[in-house]
Order: C-alpha cells, then structure tokens, then sequence
C-alpha cells in the first residue's frame, strides 16, 4: 500500500499556564505589550459583566444567560482579529467577542432580557454587519458561509467569522458550511470553542475524532488546534486564517482549547453532571491567570492597579445595566414584529390576542 494523503494538525500556544512563554518567536501582537495590556483590561471588564448579568437573572432581572466565564481570551481575541467590513456570527456565548465589534452591554442584556431592539446594533459600529446571537445550535455557520461567498462575488478584502461549540461541531450545518468553504474557497474562518462540554454532554463523549479542528480537513481547509486561555496564541491564529482568506487561499477550521467554567446557563446546574476536581484543574488554566502573570513580570501591572481597574469596570458595568433597566418595556405584539415581513394570518390571530389580553388585564 502507498499513502494517498497525509495530514497534520498543529497546535499553537505562546503562554503556559503559568504565563511563561513557551516560544521565541513572539508575534506581532505580542511583541507590543501594551496592546495585550489593554486586552487583558477588556478581559477583566468582559469577566465583570458577565459576573452582574448572571446576577441580573438570580434577581429576576434578565431571562436566561449563558455565562462565558473562562472564555475570555478566545472570545476577546477572536474579536480583537477582525476588521471593520468583517462579518461576525456568533452563537449565544460571545458577548465578549460582540463587545470588540462595538455592540454596547446594554444591547446584550437587552436581547436576554426578551428585547429584540438588542439585536440592532448602531449603524457606525462594526457589529452594524453583524448577525445576532444564534440559538439554534450552529445555523450560523452557514449564515457565515453565505456572507463569505457574497465577499468573494464582490471581491471584497473581508472574511466572515463564525463561532460555534464543541457540540456545535457534530451538527450538518456545521459541517455543510466547511464543504462550501473549501468547495469555493470561500473566505471564511470557523471557530470551534471547545469548551469541554455541550450541556451535560462532554467532549469524550461528543465525536470520536482526535481533534475538533482535524474535521476541516475533510473540506480542504486549513486546520489549527489552539491554546484558547493563551491571547497571544488566538490573536495570532486569527491573524493567520485571514491573511490566508484574503490571500485567495481559502477558511480555515480553528479549534480553541479552553474551559466553561460556569454552569451551561442560568437554567443549568453543572455540579449535577461533573466533578468538582475537573473544575479545580481547569481554573489553574484559566486565561486571565496566565496574562496577568506574563504582565505583571514585564511590569506593566499590579495588584494596585487591578484593584483601581476593577472597581471601573463594575462602575461602567452599572451604566449600562441602568440603561437596561430604564429601557421602556416594549408593547406585548413587538415580540411578532420581527420575524416576518408579511405575517401568516395564524400569526396575526395570535398577535391580535395578546392585545386584547393585555388590554384586559393590562
Ligand atoms: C438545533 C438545536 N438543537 C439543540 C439545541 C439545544 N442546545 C442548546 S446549547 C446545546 C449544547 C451546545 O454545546 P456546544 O456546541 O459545545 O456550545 P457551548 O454551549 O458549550 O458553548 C444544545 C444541544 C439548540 N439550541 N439548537
Ligand atoms: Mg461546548
């Protein structure tokens, strides 16, 4: 027998858990400490937001929340790679990465809490091409797809970035998304977050695939296995598969090692379904750790200044979860508005109920 094909698939990191650089060759980004400097504070403001949105909905302030607690170097990083022009469709989990394309909190806490103004991001914000968040488990890859194939028709110098799950990863969408990718060449980066669980589902128990970025290959597109609680590692892996996409040389499949350190959502309680020990580990992982570290030795930070840092963070957090308070409820038939352009008359019946409803019990 001879070999048909042979493949490999590399995995990328800069900083080690303990925040000590494992490589010489120090990207760009990196080499520029007081960018990272300004990306770990936005992890720090990202973290503090979604610590009061849980809050918001332990109070009954927000509907469900899906926590991101842990994802903050790939979510942060993924958004920090993209450009104005760029396309971002995220799934339900990357506030952080909406924040760098300058989709306001109080939009994000808006949209949890049943507002579908959330979803209309301001006109001269990055996010104003964006797609919303996308429940339905990975659709929005193939939204993406479809973004990517409109850049390359045009000829636009743009890429399209979707994220999904781990469980993401197994869907068709998923997977018909990469095809068309590699199929056209399309210009189309996928993000898998493997965050170790689907719900109560784990990634042992998900795929029997040795790597989430391997399935890329089946497509014909670049694959990477990264370091997600690593900055530097996701800002250069994305910094990579766009230069790649808008050289004309096609997407790429990132998989993005990191760690759901909170429950799945406010509706879940993951000590139901694993171990507190796996836990423990993953938090000696945690990104923030290892930045904080690498940056406190290069002196660029301190206990004092986080301190300082922490206290502004919850002070913006409360602007704008006040501007989510103050909001004036929508009228109850908003939530048909926006689905359709012209309703089915089922729907019409129902939204002339609600009305009445509402009327009679105000
Ligand atoms: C099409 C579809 N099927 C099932 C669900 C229910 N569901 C919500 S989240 C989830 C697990 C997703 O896990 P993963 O892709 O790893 O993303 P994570 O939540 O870990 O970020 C499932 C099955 C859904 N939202 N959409
Ligand atoms: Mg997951």
């Amino acid at each position: 027998m001879t070999i048909a094909a042979q493949f490999q698939i590399e995995f990328l990191q800069y900083l080690d858990a303990d925040g000590n650089l494992v490589r010489a060759d120090l990207p760009a980004d990196a080499a520029n400490p007081q960018k990272l400097l300004a990306l770990f504070k936005q992890m720090l403001y990202v973290r503090t937001f979604d610590a009061k949105a849980v809050a918001l909905q332990r109070t009954g302030k927000l509907g469900t929340f899906p926590s991101a607690l842990g994802h903050e170097a790939t979510h942060v990083g993924i958004g920090a790679a993209m450009r104005k022009g760029d396309v971002f469709a995220p799934s339900y989990r990357e506030a952080g990465t909406m924040f760098e394309r300058g989709v306001r909190p109080r939009e994000v806490l808006l949209y949890w809490g049943g507002d579908e103004r959330g979803s209309d991001y301001a006109r001269d914000s990055d996010a104003a091409v964006d797609f919303p968040f996308c429940v339905p488990i990975s659709t929005q890859c193939l939204h993406a797809a479809g973004a990517a194939l409109a850049f390359k028709l045009r000829g636009q110098p743009q890429v399209a970035v979707a994220c999904c799950g781990d469980g993401g990863s197994s869907k068709t969408d998923f997977y018909a998304a990469l095809n068309s990718a590699g199929a056209y060449t399309l210009p189309l980066i996928l993000c898998v977050i493997n965050n170790g669980w689907a719900i109560s589902v784990p990634r042992s128990a998900q795929t029997g695939a040795q790597t989430l970025a391997q399935k890329g290959l089946a497509g014909g597109l670049h694959c990477l296995q990264v370091d997600g609680n690593d900055l530097i590692a996701v800002l250069e892996a994305m910094r990579q598969a766009r230069e790649r996409a808008l050289a004309g040389e096609g997407g790429s499949v990132i998989e993005f090692l990191t760690y759901r350190l909170s429950d799945h959502t406010t509706a879940d309680d993951a000590r139901r379904y694993r171990d507190d020990a796996e836990v423990k580990q993953a938090w000696e992982r945690e990104p923030l750790l290892r930045l904080r570290r690498y940056l406190v030795g290069l002196g660029l930070w301190d206990d004092a200044q986080e301190q300082a840092w922490k206290t502004e963070c919850g002070a913006r957090v409360d602007v704008e979860v006040n501007a989510y308070l103050n909001t004036p409820v929508q009228p109850i038939e908003a939530m048909f508005d926006h689905l359709y352009a012209d309703p089915p008359p089922d729907l019409l019946a129902q939204r002339a109920e609600a009305m009445a409803l509402e009327q009679r019990h105000g």
